[in-house]
């Protein structure tokens, strides 16, 4: 039967019937440690069991054990466990995107468009596992050949963050298992049940599919110290990250020292321009969407408006209303456009930050709580604009909540210094019918981020480009494009099949 959020919207019996829906249990994951809690109206999910350092120790032994497995499958082989997978995953879109909705607090519209993503990365995923090429390179010397080979790495660990709690995953994961690798996932402590959901179905797809081993991926529930256990890891070969630039910095750290990889994709403070020739019909829709959606909380959100004096007046004429209608409220609710915070300490965040903003010369509009027409437990906002008279402290750090601080700039070469002026390089997008800005905005000399949008907003990217970004942002990149090169290791083979011994560079020895 077709799976529909009944109309009361209770966040809590959508989960159950979510979970029933897709036939999973969280029998085996019951325990005292962690309660998980709807940040929609505060309702208990589920109370779960969290893992210690010796159950990471048990997971990374069996992890290893799969990978050895793993890695003698052939990868289009592979590609069919991914290809089962995504298709579970498309067959249950409806009730999976109503259990995330609930536990995460993303209105239903875009939680589906998390769950799509996971989707699309399954098929990218599976077209892959027939393209891991390697490149056949030209020798300086007679009757040799030089060949690229990629070889799976290992094992991976990844830590996920709430606000993406499938899609940043799969990312990782379906792409990870199509070059041959094994993986441990650590969601955020906010989010468990959605992962346990997801590896649910990638376990449900392994049964009838002989060729998978067990442990192929296992889900280590815990806080913090689970994610420093597996950086510092001998057994993990790869550790891929997102979230803030704190605990980046801290598992950055660790994985270095011991000269594992990691893959970084932390916090963002992403930036629009919007020029003299703006099109605003297209960019006030753009802003409204990349700075309110998802209340404020995607790492691609749009915290800073920078628009050229001559348009300010008109374009906060324009966007203050539009922001001010969205619908804000119970994100399993039919029409609902901006849902909760994750939990009080963002409310609480977000209103230092306007604290600060307002000390720092600015001007706020919006940003309250609202409590008429919303679950009365939930942490519910108004979308703040923020006009600053520069790009001052409080403008340069990511406050995970939905603010949107707007400077004003007079040339366009002083707007790229503006965008590229804060520590993070994530996302950014300008707004221009010259293409002179355009290109300008995208060569090396305009926007140091690792996303680069023209007449489109910051957040909201397909799969099949690379995402990440630079600076505090941490470097990584993920998802699409040639991203896979992360999860394996490459082995340059030369093959001599003349009957001489020839060195290269020309140098002679001889014996
Ligand atoms: C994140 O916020 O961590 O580009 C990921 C986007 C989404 C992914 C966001 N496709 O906004």
């Amino acid at each position: 039967a077709p799976f529909a959020v009944a109309s009361d919207a209770d966040p809590a019996r959508t989960h159950a019937d979510a979970l029933k829906a897709l036939g999973l249990s969280l029998d085996s994951h019951r325990g005292d440690d962690l309660p998980v809690r709807s940040p929609i109206d505060g309702a208990l999910l589920a109370t779960l069991g969290t893992h210690d350092a010796a159950d990471i120790d048990a997971m990374v032994a069996r992890a290893r054990t799969a990978f050895l497995d793993w890695r003698q499958v052939p990868a289009p082989h592979r590609g069919e466990l991914v290809r089962r997978f995504g298709t579970l995953v498309r067959d249950n879109l409806d009730p999976l995107s109503a259990l995330l909705s609930a536990e995460n607090g993303k209105i239903l519209e875009e939680a589906r468009g998390e769950v799509q993503e996971v989707v699309d990365i399954c098929e990218f995923a599976v077209g892959l596992s027939r393209q891991l090429y390697g490149l056949t390179i030209a020798s300086e010397r007679p009757q040799h050949r030089l060949t690229e080979y990629w070889h799976p790495v290992g094992v991976l660990g990844l830590i996920s963050a709430f606000n993406f709690p499938a899609a940043v995953w799969a990312w990782g994961t379906t792409v990870a298992l199509v070059c041959g690798n094994a993986g441990i996932w650590k969601p955020s402590e906010k989010t468990p049940t959605t992962a346990l959901a997801f590896v649910g179905l990638l376990q449900r797809a392994m049964r009838d599919f002989e060729a998978a081993p067990a442990n192929l991926v296992q889900v280590a529930i815990g806080g913090a110290d689970i994610g420093a256990r597996l950086a510092d890891h001998p057994g993990i070969d790869m550790l891929s990250a997102t979230g803030s630039t704190r605990m980046g910095r801290d598992v950055a750290v660790r994985t270095a020292q011991r000269f594992a990889r990691s893959i970084l994709e932390l916090g963002g403070n992403n930036a629009m321009i919007v020029t003299p020739s703006a099109d605003l019909d297209l960019a006030i829709p753009a802003i409204t969407f990349a700075a309110a959606g998802t209340a404020g909380q995607r790492c691609t959100t749009l915290r800073r408006l920078i628009v050229h004096e001559d348009r300010k007046a008109e374009l906060l004429a324009r966007l203050m209303p539009v922001i001010g209608k969205l619908s804000t409220g119970n994100p399993l609710a039919e029409g609902v456009q901006v849902g909760p915070l994750i939990d009080g300490a963002a409310f609480d965040r977000m209103q230092a930050a306007l604290e600060r903003a307002r000390a720092e010369g600015g001007t706020v509009h919006g940003g309250e709580r609202i409590t008429d027409g919303v679950p009365a437990t939930g942490y519910y906002v108004r979308p703040a604009i923020v006009e600053m008279p520069g790009q001052s402290a409080i403008v340069c750090e990511e406050t995970f909540a939905p603010i949107l601080y707007v400077i004003i700039y007079r040339e366009f070469t002083q707007a790229i210094t503006l965008q590229n002026g804060v520590p993070q390089g994530l996302s950014s997008a300008v707004f221009t019918m010259d293409m002179r800005e355009a290109e300008y905005f995208q060569s090396a000399l305009g926007s140091d981020c690792g996303i680069v949008n023209v007449n489109i907003g910051t957040s909201g990217a397909e799969i099949g480009g690379a995402f990440g970004g630079e600076k505090q942002t941490g470097g990584g990149r993920v998802s699409g494009s040639d991203s896979w090169k992360n999860y394996m290791r490459r082995a340059t083979a030369t093959v001599n099949y003349s009957s001489t011994l020839t060195l290269a560079q020309g140098v002679r020895f001889d014996v």
